[in-house]
């Protein structure tokens, strides 16, 4: 079966996007996803995309598989390229606003004229059964919780942007053995869906720089809502301001969490690459 598809990245965190709208499944398995995704025998991408038909009020459906095959209920950066993906789509019919359905409930981007995307992305989750992770006996807010991992003790604090993240503030993150510890991070037991890693240097209140471990794709240049929760975990631990720039290898996000809505606000980049049939 030909499919095409268009290469999109954002901050280096690069996703395959599909057209999807003429049916509400998407058009390939987690197999195929798979290997499309593998970047010697395949396309090369952290994840594929598909644009589907919308749900209730939404224009349309994001759904995503990561490069291992697994389902997330979200992703930040997939999100930007998904509101360019469609703009494309769309032409001149394309609109500055959409509503989009995900896993994680309905998230809206706003392209901007500068060419980058401003996403709503909701209200963080915070409770332990809503990341869900069982520190903390289950009950109540995760904030720099010891937790032993790799024979060493880190204190974590864990928010859920609709998908779980752990995130854990350091001195140096250019230190972190990234392959070697994400691993058992994604794996502890105390995360029953796994969970992202986040490490964070805090160089200002408002200028900090994380790594990421992404469930189901590993080290990636960058990841959207792991920046959201990042900023979450600082205000919630007293080391960030509201609004902050989040440095990754793959460049600077723009994060707000909003005192008047408890809304995290999103802003960066999403570039198209090339467009191709497998
Ligand atoms: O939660 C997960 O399994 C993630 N791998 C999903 C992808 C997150 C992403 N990097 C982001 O930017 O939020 C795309």
């Amino acid at each position: 079966m030909a499919i095409a598809f268009t290469k999109y990245h954002g901050l280096g965190n690069d996703f395959i996007l599909i057209d999807n709208r003429h049916q509400s499944e998407p058009i390939l398995t987690p197999q195929q996803a798979v290997e499309m995704c593998d970047r010697h025998f395949g396309i090369g991408a952290d994840g594929v995309i598909f644009v589907l038909p919308g749900l209730g009020d939404t224009d349309y459906t994001m759904r995503i598989f990561n490069s291992d095959g697994s389902e997330p209920e979200m992703c930040g950066n997939g999100i930007r390229c998904f509101a360019k993906f469609i703009a494309q789509l769309e032409q001149e019919n394309s609109k500055e606003v959409y509503h989009i359905h995900t896993l994680a409930g309905t998230i809206t981007p706003k392209l901007r004229l500068d060419g980058q995307v401003t996403v709503d992305m909701g209200v963080p989750r915070l409770l332990a059964p809503e990341i869900p992770t069982t520190l903390n006996e289950g009950s109540g807010q995760v904030v720099d919780v010891p937790l032993e991992v790799g024979g060493q003790t880190w204190g974590v604090t864990c928010v859920s942007m609709g998908n779980p993240h752990c995130v854990t503030f350091v001195e140096d993150v250019s230190v972190i053995p990234l392959e070697k510890i994400g691993p058992e991070f994604e794996h502890c037991s105390v995360f029953p869906q796994r969970t992202n890693t986040e490490f964070v240097q805090i160089i200002r209140a408002d200028y900090v720089k994380m790594r990421v471990w992404e469930r189901g794709a590993g080290v990636t240049l960058a990841c959207g809502t792991g920046a959201c929760a990042t900023v979450v975990a600082g205000v919630l631990t007293g080391k960030c301001d509201r609004v902050v720039t989040v440095e990754l290898p793959g460049g600077p996000l723009q994060i707000e969490w909003s005192i008047s809505d408890q809304r995290v606000y999103m802003t960066g980049s999403a570039q198209r690459v090339f467009t191709g049939i497998f």
